[in-house]
């Protein structure tokens, strides 16, 4: 049985797998959790990530507005599924150069040593990674943004690695971006990043092709006994456009730019209908993920259709035994 390493959280969310069901991911059979008007002023709430907070959940949303301007809101739960989320997006301190609104989207929160940081898609003249920091989900700061313009995807890692913070990253261009590798890069700070590393790249069309256009990381990794589970994004390019599914992958432990074993079937893709229409039809984006490590289960927040919320449940010992099974 592969472990996590890491706090036990016995209220995550949970339903059981269904009877017959093969896959290694299932989804919540009330999907989607979190509607795209639970706000007056949204348009959609999706790509959005939660983590445990204070005996429930807190988390940090993007809610594009009625205007179809993209920002982060917080959010708070008490058991993970029923989600209440504020009118007003959150404000940052820092410097006014970094801290300027342009636009911010696709957020990940990671618990590291005492807080809680955030990283997002932050505009920058073109999109870069911003990290804020939260100890309380009510008073918010923000770094220097981490990268040069452009990049996306940002996913820390939950601790330092050696003596490093790292963060998984995916630069890219100021559009829709048809190409995208995930990198690994290391700081002492959190404020100046270098030691950058190629982690991985899309895949040959013939070798596995729903992850042949970009690749993108998900989820703040999970330690497990067999490395750092990465659940990412793969997208393909098709007649109708990008479609987004899910892949996993295994990271060497101390050194996370090594792969260990990768996926060659997606493990979820957007086969329900909120996950096939909306605003953008065909996407699933994995944001979050918690995890207990007493049970092993995982529940996994995604985006659909860049419109709505929804959670899907697995444990570490399917996605681990399917990642090493159908690896590349
Ligand atoms: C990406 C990001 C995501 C979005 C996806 C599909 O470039 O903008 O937020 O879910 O496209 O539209």
């Amino acid at each position: 049985m592969a472990k996590i390493i890491g706090e036990k959280l016995s209220n995550i969310p949970w339903e059981d797998k269904p009877k017959g069901c093969n896959e290694p991911v299932w989804r919540y059979s009330k999907n989607p959790i979190i509607g795209r008007h639970l706000n007056f002023s949204s348009n959609s709430i999706f790509n959005s990530a939660v983590v445990p907070y204070n005996g429930g959940f807190a988390g940090v949303f993007r809610c594009d507005d009625k205007a179809i301007r993209m920002n982060i809101f917080v959010g708070f739960s008490k058991n993970g599924l029923d989600w209440e989320i504020s009118e007003t997006p959150i404000v940052f301190e820092g410097d006014p150069e970094v801290t300027a609104l342009q636009y911010r989207y696709d957020p990940r929160v990671c618990f590291i040593e005492d807080r809680y940081y955030i990283t997002w898609c932050n505009g920058y003249h073109g999109p870069t990674i911003g990290i804020g920091y939260t100890f309380d989900f009510k008073k918010f700061y923000q770094l220097e943004n981490a990268f040069l313009p452009y990049n996306r995807n940002g996913v820390l890692f939950p601790k330092k690695i050696g003596s490093m913070y790292m963060m998984l990253s995916r630069p890219s261009d100021t559009g829709h971006t048809p190409f995208g590798d995930i990198f690994v890069s290391s700081s002492p700070d959190l404020t100046f990043w270098g030691r950058h590393r190629h982690v991985m790249s899309p895949t040959p069309f013939e070798e596995s092709a729903w992850q042949c256009t970009k690749i993108g990381a998900g989820p703040v990794p999970i330690e497990t006994d067999e490395g750092w589970l990465l659940i990412y994004h793969g997208v393909i390019t098709t007649c109708n456009g990008f479609v987004y599914r899910m892949g996993c992958a295994l990271l060497d432990t101390n050194d996370p730019s090594k792969v260990k074993y990768r996926t060659r079937y997606y493990i979820l893709g957007p086969e329900a209908p909120y996950e096939q229409n909306g605003d953008v039809p065909n996407v699933t984006f994995p944001c979050a993920a918690l995890a207990d490590a007493e049970s092993g289960r995982v529940a996994l927040y995604y985006g659909c259709a860049d419109t709505v919320t929804s959670i899907a449940f697995t444990t570490v010992d399917e996605l681990v035994n399917y990642t090493k099974k159908y690896s590349m």
